[in-house]
């Protein structure tokens, strides 16, 4: 709203022009309105993306935390002394066993095996590592001792978990990153790095406490 004079000045001295108020924009306001309307749009966009990130990590933590469960009713549920499935190392979702033993140590979750966690919400298997002495179908025992590490970083300097009988992991958004971090992950052996997410880093690692284990096994009646 602006005041306009709507008349020519006056002619004779001491006779003010009037003033009428005008309704409309000037050119100024609509730049600001524009301006406004331009802030907003892209204040939604972006929250947009990090809000589908953060809805489909929530459906991996979920899922991975569901495989955990079903771990500790697989192993509920052996005839004999209770054992860990092995991973599946074939793609059809069946654990694969060569005897008694595991034929990997780490591999896809075996969701078949399971009933649950084939895919994460980015398409790619959820993997999982399990230590052998958990995993033979000889069975283990409440002194039975995981081999597997979850550290704060590759360098493991601080371990925030030791002796863990089985890590599960989805490989985030950016599937198996370049980042030593997730290099970690993706390489093998017994350590792995679970972390808050940033730019380089969104893996989501989940893992199998031996205490969780024991009590479920101790409470169902299966240990010692
Ligand atoms: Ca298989
Ligand atoms: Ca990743
Ligand atoms: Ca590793």
């Amino acid at each position: 709203m602006i005041l306009v004079s709507t008349h020519k000045p006056a002619r004779f001295p001491g006779v003010s022009p009037r003033l009428t108020f005008v309704q409309g924009f000037t050119l100024t306001e609509m730049a600001i309105v524009l301006f406004i309307v331009a802030l907003l749009l892209g204040a939604m966009v972006l929250p947009l993306t990090a809000q589908m990130d953060a809805r489909d990590n929530g459906d991996a933590q979920k899922t991975l935390a569901e495989i955990r469960d079903a771990l500790i009713g697989y192993a509920v549920s052996r005839a004999g002394r209770p054992y860990l499935p092995c991973p599946d190392t074939d793609g059809d979702g069946a654990e694969d066993r060569a005897g008694s033993a595991c034929t990997n140590a780490e591999g896809d979750i075996p969701w078949n095996t399971l009933g649950l966690g084939r895919l994460d919400p980015w398409n790619r298997a959820y993997r999982y590592r399990v230590t052998p002495e958990f995993s033979n179908n000889t069975g283990f025992l409440l002194t039975t001792a995981g081999d597997l590490r979850v550290c704060t970083d590759n360098a493991c300097g601080t371990p925030v978990a030791t002796a863990i009988p089985a890590v599960l992991l989805s490989k985030g958004k950016n599937g198996a990153g370049a980042n030593a971090n997730e290099v970690e992950n993706s390489d093998d052996d017994n350590d792995f790095v679970s972390k808050d997410p940033d730019p380089n880093y969104d893996d989501l690692v989940l893992w199998l406490s031996p205490n969780i284990l024991f009590n479920r096994m101790v409470a169902a009646g299966r240990l010692p």
